[in-house]
């Protein structure tokens, strides 16, 4: 099948990249020149385990074009970002852009399937936005000729290209026809089950997922905050609690990063703000959880004149290179603007800072042992397995702050050998 995969991003040149590995003949559209030259020359850094082999392949077999604008297909799959805006509104003008490019080239019997997360009722008003522009392409009972269907993508950074296969999709039509030509066209590479149902079911399906994970990462980031107050270790609590059958509770850290899970439950408070109310609070102890431990960090901070911070991690969760809402870079940022004082950052998965990081002249990307010889106060930040046992490498004379925010001296003696 030919298939017209639009946007390159996080989740466009994985799926586009697959596609091909399972014979369609895919062109992948992306409005930035950088992100085609890249993929033509192959110069891909940075991306996935084997993400970046698998493009280079496809596109030097000739299965994978990219390219800067749109033609005619049997599937257009729209992959674009939603971002949230400062009204903490979904900003749906990529998606809007992409579904007006594919407009020409649209044709009866073709299939739209939008990818990226969106607000409930977003699929049916860009089939209504295809139809006022190609009235052809209605029945004479005002039925759309083409088939749409939202399937969210559903994958973990770090782990997409496996999950793309393994994962169960919900697929969703506009209408039942479309329903069951997006889950069959799914069914040829999926290797999870592939479950249907309506768009709407969908894209509040895909919201859902994302609101109740911050929604239990922020009882725990609750929980956390409460043991500090009496003297309680949350990681030990949590264990003995989670003992209980039928009792999980998640991990709690410094808040929740990354592109979905800050982003998405705004989706739904959008929506209904004043029906809302847990998903907005669970929002706001996440992020009230970043400025917490970004207190404790400064408290830690107050005997020494002019602190040296060593901040461990910049990424948003545990071993990859993503810095997206990361709350790491949230707390760096904050303690290079206090008035005293030095940031060193150790994160293993980059190379260079970035802005706004990279513009201050009191913030540098050090190694390990650089950061751990200068600092006065050591936050850990983000797990990466590079600090695993950290806390054994910490001199006596510096405090330790971990991702909670317990603050705790250094162990090792001058000269003691790190382990
Ligand atoms: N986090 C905690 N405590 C935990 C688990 C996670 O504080 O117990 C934090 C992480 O450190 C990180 C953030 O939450 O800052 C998000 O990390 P994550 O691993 O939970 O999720 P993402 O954003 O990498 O991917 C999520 C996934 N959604 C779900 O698991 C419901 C993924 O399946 C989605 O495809 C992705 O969002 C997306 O694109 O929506």
């Amino acid at each position: 099948m030919n298939v017209c995969v639009l946007g390159l991003g996080y989740i466009g040149l994985p799926f586009a990249a697959l596609l091909a590995r399972h014979g369609h003949s895919v062109r992948g559209v992306d409005t930035s020149e950088s992100v085609l030259r890249a993929l033509r020359l192959g110069n891909l850094p940075g991306l996935e385990p084997s993400l970046g082999a698998l493009a280079r392949e496809c596109v030097s077999s000739g299965r994978l074009v990219p390219s800067g604008s749109v033609s005619r297909a049997d599937v257009f799959i729209v992959a674009v970002p939603t971002p949230v805006r400062e009204v903490r509104k979904a900003d749906l003008s990529f998606v809007e852009q992409a579904v007006d490019s594919i407009s020409p080239f649209l044709e009866a019997g073709n299939l739209l399937v939008i990818e990226s997360t969106v607000p409930v009722g977003t699929t049916e008003k860009m089939a209504s936005r295809l139809l006022e522009k190609r009235p052809d392409l209605a029945s004479p009972e005002g039925r759309p000729l083409f088939f749409a269907a939202h399937c969210p993508e559903r994958v973990l950074p770090g782990k997409i290209l496996e999950e793309l296969v393994e994962v169960d999709r919900v697929v969703g039509g506009i209408d039942p026809e479309s329903t069951e030509k997006a889950a069959s066209f799914y069914r040829g590479f999926v290797r999870g089950a592939v479950h249907t149902t309506d768009a709407r079911t969908a894209e509040m399906c895909k919201l859902v997922e994302n609101a109740s994970r911050d929604a239990s990462i922020a009882f725990a980031n609750e929980i956390s905050m409460l043991c500090v107050k009496w003297g309680i270790d949350p990681e030990a609590l949590i264990g003995l609690a989670n003992r209980h059958p039928r009792v999980r509770i998640m991990e709690p850290g410094p808040g929740v990063g990354g592109h979905c899970i800050p982003v998405d439950p705004w989706f739904l408070v959008a929506s209904a703000p004043e029906d809302t109310a847990l998903i907005q609070a669970a929002r706001k102890t996440n992020e009230r959880k970043t400025e917490w431990v970004l207190e404790r960090i400064k408290k830690a901070a107050c005997r020494f004149e002019n602190p040296v911070f060593a901040c461990l991690g910049l990424a948003y969760k545990p071993n990859v290179n993503d810095l997206r809402e990361s709350p790491a870079v949230k707390i760096a940022g904050k303690l290079c603007s206090m008035k005293n004082g030095e940031v060193r950052i150790v994160e293993p998965n980059i190379d260079r800072l970035c802005p706004p990081l990279s513009a201050l002249p009191n913030c540098r990307l050090v190694s390990l042992e650089e950061a751990l010889k200068e600092a006065n106060v050591v936050a850990l930040l983000t797990r990466h397995r590079e600090f695993e046992g950290i806390e054994r490498r910490i001199s006596a004379e510096t405090l330790f702050v971990d991702p909670n925010g317990i603050i705790r001296a250094g162990t090792r003696k001058a000269g003691e050998a790190t382990p």
